[in-house]
Parts: C-alpha cells; sequence; structure tokens
C-alpha cells in the first residue's frame, strides 16, 4: 500500500473521532500521523516491518505504529470501519462548510440523520435547525449563508496557498536527476539536466484570487545531437513526478499530461512541451479562456491559426510543415506578430486588453517596488502578535520609507479594542518610536470602527489628533443594501475619514461582500478625496479587480495594504498588488506608491490639518 492511501485513511479516521467527540489530542495525532507520512521519501511499509523503526519517527508512538501496521496489513482501520457503522461517509464533506464543526454535525446527523449539504440546505430552509440545542436562528441563517459560498467556492483555493503548494512542487520535480534514475547509468553517457523549464499557467499565473487547479507546463533541454528525448528519459521523469508524497489520487496519465490531485484537494495538470511551441502553449495554457477566444478570433481576421502550438498562415497550412509556421516559441513573438504589445498575464481576461494592446495604450501596471509604505497594520495594542517597534523593523528591512500603525477602535471589543485614551496613548507611543528610529516614519494611524448607523467608533477632537484615519466596517456586516449603502456614504462623509479599509468585508471561500450600491460609494469617494484600500491579505483581497478599475476610471486613489497582525504579515503585499492589476491600477492610482510629503498632501485635508504642522515631515 502506498504512503499516500495509508495517510488518507488515517485523515478520515481523525475527522471521524473527531465527529463523534473525541479529545483533541486524541484526532490530533492521526492527522500529525498523515502529515509525516506524506512527506516520507521511503515507503512506509518498509519502515513498518521494523517497531523500533517506525516508532523513532516523529510522533510515532507504539498506539499509532500499531494503526499504521493494522492499515498495511488490513487495507483499513478496524476504528474507521467503527465509525463508518455509526456515521455514513458523506458526513466528512459536510465539515467543508465553515458554520458546521464536528459537534453540529454531529447533531445533525443524530437529530435528522443528516449528512449532505443538500439536506442541511433543506432542513435550513424549513427552519428546522434552529431549534437544536446550541443552533437558533442566527447559526441557521449563517449556514444557508456558508452553503451559498460552499457552492459558488467548492473546489477552489486562496492564492496564497496555491502558489505555495506550486512552489513545493516544483522544487520537487526541478530535482530530479534523470542520470541517477535511469538502470544502468555507467552504460551510457551523462545525461545532462532534462528539465529546461517549469512555468506555472492558468488562474495561478494571472493571480485571479482564488484558483481551481494547478496548471505547470514543463519543457525539456533538447538532446546534444538536436535528437528528441527518448521515451524511457520520458517515462523515469514522469514516475518521478507521480511519486511526489503529497499526492492522493493520480487522476491520469498520458505521454504528454499527468494529473494528479494533492491531499488537501488542490488538483495539478502538469504538461510536457516541445521547447518550439513554449510561447504558444504558455498563452494557451494561461487563458482565460476568453482572453484565448478573441486572439484566436484576431488571428483568424489577420489570416492566421493560433492553438496550443504555434501561429501559423492559414494559406497552405499543411500539418506540419514548417514554412506555415509563423511564431510559437516565445509569448511576446506570438503577440508581436498578432500586432500586439505584451500582455501582462493579469491583464487577460477579454476585458479591453486585447484593443488597449493593439492601439498601444496598455496600462503601466504597478509594481511591488513601486510602494513606499504600508498604510494599515496593528500591533499587540490590539490583537497584532508584535511591537510598534518590531513592526517598524520589519517594514524598515522591506526597503519601506513609512508606515502607518493602525490598531482598532473599542467597537472591537474581541479585539482589544483602544477607547479615547488608549488611542491617544498608542499615538504618543507611536511618535516616540519613530523619534527613535531615523530610517523609518511611523504615522500614528486608528482603524477606526464605522457604527451600525455610520458614526465613527472615536470622538471628532481624538481623531483630530491622528495622523491617518483607516475606516473600516466589522459589525452589523447583513445591513440589507439601502441601510448598509447609507451607512458607507455617512462614513465616507465624516470629515476625518480619509481610507475605507477592506471596502467590501468579504471573506474569499468564507463571507460575501457587503450589500451596497458601489457607484454611489465611489462616486461620493471622488467627491470627498476619500481612498479606497485593496487589502492585500490573500482572504480579502479587498476591494476585488472589478471595484479597482471602477474607482481607477472615476479618479478615485487607492492605496494597497496588507493590514499586517504581525511581522510576517507585512510580507504579503505583494497579493494586494497583483489584485491592482487586474484592476488596471497604475503607480500613478496609487497614494502609498508616493514619497511620504506628497502621500501626505495628497491624502484627504482633514478639519483643521492646515494650520497644524506635518508629522515627520520636517
Ligand atoms: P481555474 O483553474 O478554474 O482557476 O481557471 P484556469 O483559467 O486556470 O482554467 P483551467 O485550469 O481550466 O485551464 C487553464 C487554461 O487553459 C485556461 O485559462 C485557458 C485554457 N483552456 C482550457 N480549456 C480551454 C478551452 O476549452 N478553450 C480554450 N480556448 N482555452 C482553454
Ligand atoms: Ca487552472
Ligand atoms: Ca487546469
Ligand atoms: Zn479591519
Amino acid at each position: 500500500m502506498e504512503n499516500r492511501e495509508v495517510a488518507r485513511i488515517l485523515r478520515e479516521t481523525s475527522k471521524l473521532l473527531e465527529i463523534d467527540g473525541a479529545i483533541i489530542g486524541r484526532y490530533r495525532s492521526y492527522d500529525r500521523a498523515a502529515d509525516l507520512i506524506s512527506s516520507l521519501t521511503e515507503p512506509i511499509a518498509e519502515l513498518a516491518r521494523d517497531l523500533k523503526k517506525i516508532t523513532a519517527l516523529p510522533g510515532i508512538g507504539v498506539r499509532m505504529a500499531e494503526h499504521i501496521r493494522e492499515i498495511l496489513e488490513a487495507g483499513d482501520l478496524s476504528q474507521r470501519k467503527e465509525l463508518l457503522q455509526k456515521y455514513p461517509v458523506e458526513i466528512l464533506g459536510l465539515l467543508a462548510l465553515p458554520s458546521l464543526g464536528p459537534k453540529k454535525a454531529c447533531l445533525l446527523w443524530e437529530a435528522f440523520q443528516a449528512s449532505t449539504v443538500a439536506q442541511v440546505e433543506q432542513l435550513a430552509r424549513e427552519g428546522k435547525l434552529r431549534d437544536l440545542p446550541g443552533f437558533g436562528k442566527k447559526t441557521e441563517e449563517n449556514i444557508l449563508k456558508s452553503i451559498e459560498v460552499f457552492k459558488k467556492s467548492a473546489g477552489r483555493f486562496l492564492l496564497d496557498f496555491a502558489e505555495r503548494e506550486a512552489a513545493k512542487l516544483i522544487e520537487y520535480i526541478s530535482a530530479f536527476d534523470v542520470t541517477a534514475s535511469l538502470a544502468a547509468p555507467a552504460a551510457l553517457p551523462a545525461r545532462g539536466k532534462l528539465i529546461q523549464s517549469i512555468s506555472v499557467a492558468g488562474s495561478l499565473r494571472r493571480h485571479r484570487e482564488t484558483v481551481g487547479d494547478l496548471d505547470l507546463l514543463l519543457t525539456l533541454t533538447p538532446r546534444e545531437a538536436g535528437g528528441v528525448r527518448d521515451a524511457e528519459e520520458i517515462a523515469a521523469l514522469a514516475r518521478h513526478i507521480l511519486a511526489y508524497g503529497p499526492i492522493e489520487q493520480v487522476l491520469a496519465q498520458g505521454e504528454n499530461k499527468v494529473s494528479f490531485r494533492l491531499v488537501h484537494g488542490l488538483q495539478v495538470d502538469v504538461r510536457l512541451l516541445q521547447p518550439e511551441n513554449f510561447g504558444a502553449a504558455l498563452i494557451y495554457f494561461t487563458g482565460s479562456k476568453e482572453h484565448n477566444v478573441a486572439l484566436r478570433g484576431r488571428a483568424l481576421k489577420m489570416g492566421y491559426t493560433l492553438n496550443e502550438y504555434q501561429l501559423a498562415t492559414v494559406a497552405d497550412a499543411a500539418p506540419g510543415e514548417d514554412a506555415a509556421r509563423v511564431a510559437g516559441a516565445a509569448e511576446e513573438e506570438v503577440y508581436a506578430k498578432l500586432g500586439l504589445d505584451f500582455i501582462p498575464p493579469e491583464l487577460r481576461e477579454n476585458c479591453g486588453e486585447i484593443e488597449a494592446a493593439a492601439q498601444h495604450t496598455l496600462p503601466h501596471l504597478i509594481e511591488l517596488r513601486d510602494l513606499r509604505g504600508d498604510l494599515q497594520m496593528h500591533t499587540t495594542a490590539t490583537d497584532g502578535k508584535h511591537s510598534i517597534e518590531a513592526m517598524a523593523a520589519a517594514a524598515r528591512a522591506l526597503g519601506y520609507e513609512y508606515i502607518a500603525i493602525t490598531d482598532h477602535s473599542k467597537a472591537l471589543a474581541f479585539a482589544n479594542g483602544m477607547d479615547e485614551a488608549r488611542t491617544l496613548e498608542q499615538a504618543r507611543n507611536i511618535r516616540s518610536a519613530n523619534e527613535r528610529d531615523p530610517d523609518i516614519h511611523l504615522l500614528a494611524g486608528i482603524e477606526v470602527d464605522v457604527l451600525k448607523d455610520g458614526r465613527l467608533d472615536l470622538p471628532d477632537d481624538v481623531l483630530a489628533e491622528l495622523d491617518i484615519v483607516v475606516v473600516s466596517v466589522h459589525s452589523f456586516m447583513g445591513l440589507e443594501h439601502g441601510a448598509m449603502t447609507e451607512r458607507m456614504l455617512a462614513a465616507i462623509e465624516n470629515p476625518y475619514t480619509q481610507i475605507i479599509g477592506h471596502p467590501t468585508g468579504r471573506l474569499l471561500l468564507r463571507r460575501d461582500a457587503f450589500a451596497y450600491d458601489m457607484e454611489r460609494i465611489l462616486d461620493a469617494a471622488r467627491q470627498h478625496g476619500v481612498a479606497m484600500e485593496c487589502n492585500a491579505a490573500p482572504d480579502r483581497l479587498d476591494l476585488k479587480d472589478v471595484y479597482l478599475r471602477m474607482a481607477k476610471d472615476r479618479g478615485v486613489r487607492v492605496v494597497i495594504s496588507t493590514d499586517a497582525h504581525s511581522t510576517r504579515g507585512l510580507e504579503l503585499m505583494r497579493y494586494g498588488v497583483h489584485m491592482a492589476r487586474r484592476g488596471w491600477i497604475e503607480k500613478k492610482d496609487v497614494l502609498n506608491a508616493l514619497p511620504l510629503p506628497e502621500m501626505l498632501a495628497t491624502l484627504r485635508p482633514r478639519p483643521g490639518a492646515a494650520v497644524r504642522p506635518r508629522p515627520g515631515n520636517a
């Protein structure tokens, strides 16, 4: 039995134990064992023969070793089988709903024998869940909402997760040594490096906010003699790829493609290409599909055909005939022959990028290195992990000129939000830290809550003492469209509001955006000089691309901030930059791409600001 099978059975047992109410330590040990087995390079079946060897593995005790042996011998775990007498296997799928923990899943099964998302949805619609112990009407509503999100997001993954998985896989594939992997290498001349390049394509390359599956493209170095690589080498490479530890199931295996699913459910397609087709293939598999369709239409009008191998002339294009080939090895070449400037992957959504590329009017998209500061972050004063000084040091290491420390206000009680006195004290602390650190400017800021009626959570005289005011909604997120629009308008009209933080409040794959009239909000932001944040946290990415473009078209300024709650959080800025690029945002649209004095001068002027000296600007 393969390691991945053993790991899968352990993981399922863990989940079933959790539903059955086992204590945390008990089921966690199954998960830890599964993770460990997935990461082993040697077969667990070998190790398990020797009790000493297997219990020497970190986190594997004698009991777990016995479980592993049982799986290897019997093909299953009796414990898992017993639990599956009690609960149907589908119940595991219910745990994918963020509003349903194992306890509630268990209750649903016991009360209604409900084990599928569809059954739970039905029960919730009929109002039958609210009376269960620990449920209530609110829980019932939340379950229905999370089922909606689940249906839309099923099988999709956050961008940062997909990126990490891709990086690990690429590192693993790159390490392949063809000479060592083939039999009788001594009899053969050294084969040299087999893999020429590994590239990410698909939605991950376009930096969509979530990713359905990973698309990887691989090219091989040509043989010295100029001949093609032999089948033996390619088969060895395929074997290597499919031996990747975290693979849970192999889905397809062909001459030029392998597909598999990783343990966390992410599917991967790896395609093998000839270098001369690389550019055409990269365009094709980067997509989007809509971009490809439009590009092919343009090619046809110009007398070409475009496919995943090449751009070729239509006239006398006999299959395989070289004369018909116009381009194919590099993306730039294909776009150029189509009369187009190179189109950055983030723009390839058929939203006007082809027309702009033809007229040489593509935007000069913002880049990470354009940013000079980060204007939203938290410290130990509220729910952040690190001190003002630690955040400043980390920001300095990233090369920033300035940052704003923006902790929460009192309405966010669970995050230890600050009242009037603590806000002023924190501002003093920020300013004194600023004086001690000449290499970076620290702005004394706040992320002040918008109350239900649109008023801000701190009085004017306190806000007037701060250098920068970010305004965010963290409560009453379910207000209906009209009320939410009025609330946001009121917040924007407050003369102290300068930036709207994570403006739609969405949590990717978990919570939908607030309902409000975005056009009216953006018009008001423009009118009052309020900037809109593009929150870079990978589970927010808020504003999203479409709204960023709407903001830009209206002349609303954008701020890209990490909303970091730790020093590491500051490193996630690039996700916000990619989202901004997808929204056609340029350096000139972004406030925190400006040097400090210009940035402060471009922020909405606050009441009385003209007579107050600018902080840190001497
Ligand atoms: P995803 O995986 O749902 O996040 O989104 P993509 O864009 O990565 O889509 P995927 O993985 O199905 O396919 C990768 C690319 O391959 C896609 O962006 C465009 C191209 N492609 C796939 N199927 C078709 C097709 O039927 N027609 C065309 N023109 N292109 C396709
Ligand atoms: Ca994909
Ligand atoms: Ca794919
Ligand atoms: Zn916030």
